[in-house]
């Protein structure tokens, strides 16, 4: 079939409408939940998580994608909910990946809500961005990226990338990222990961 042909590719422009009091666009095309089970491997108090479990399993946080497909592009846009809390002392967050293809950057965007983004390439290198609503950054290819949240809200950020970028999961469900972020003495702390000491 002609990729022209094919559901929901357009070549002309579409526009959704955001919220930015809710965090949500309309119309969206999916959206996906993550919950405690999804994220049972990320956080590294293994006894909270198994408890959060077994209670309620809580959302930690939610996303709606839209693609904008043409007959020669894929543009994504997602846009990502972090539930306020803890796991422990550690915050929510997302899972974290790096995109498959070498050459794929993202643009990230936070909108509301405060927190962190982590970066960490595939040698190493660690950086933590301090997220404040207006925060955008561009995450090169080959850094895998991580938004937590520290704050008492919600933390909502666009995402914009191409869907064949693809997302490889395995570096950081095996080790995690080099600093998780905690709370400590009543505010966020940047702390080494336990997981690789
Ligand atoms: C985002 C993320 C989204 C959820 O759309 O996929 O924020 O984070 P995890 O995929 O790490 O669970 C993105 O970075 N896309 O490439
Ligand atoms: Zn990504």
């Amino acid at each position: 079939m002609q990729r022209a042909m094919m559901d929901g590719i357009s070549d002309l422009p579409i526009s959704v409408q955001f919220d930015f009091a809710t965090g949500i666009f309309s119309p969206y095309a999916d959206i996906s939940e993550r919950r405690m089970s999804d994220l049972k491997e990320m956080f590294y108090d293994q006894s909270v998580v198994a408890a959060a479990m077994a209670l309620d399993n809580p959302i930690i946080y939610e996303i709606r994608y839209h693609p904008f497909l043409t007959s020669v592009s894929d543009m994504g846009l997602g846009v990502t909910r972090i539930f306020p809390g803890k796991v422990g002392d550690e915050y929510h967050m997302t899972k974290g990946h790096f995109h498959e293809q070498p050459n794929q950057p993202e643009i990230y965007f936070c909108v509301r809500g405060e927190g962190y983004l982590l970066l960490e390439t595939r040698v190493g290198e660690f950086e933590a961005v301090r997220w404040l609503p207006g925060t955008i950054t561009h995450i090169p290819p080959q850094w895998a990226h991580r938004v937590v949240n520290t704050g008492a809200d919600i933390l909502v950020f666009v995402a914009s990338y191409h869907l064949a970028a693809g997302h490889d999961y395995a570096p950081i469900l095996a080790h995690g990222f080099a600093q998780i972020v905690v709370e400590q003495d009543g505010a966020p702390a940047l702390i080494p990961n336990p997981r690789r000491i």
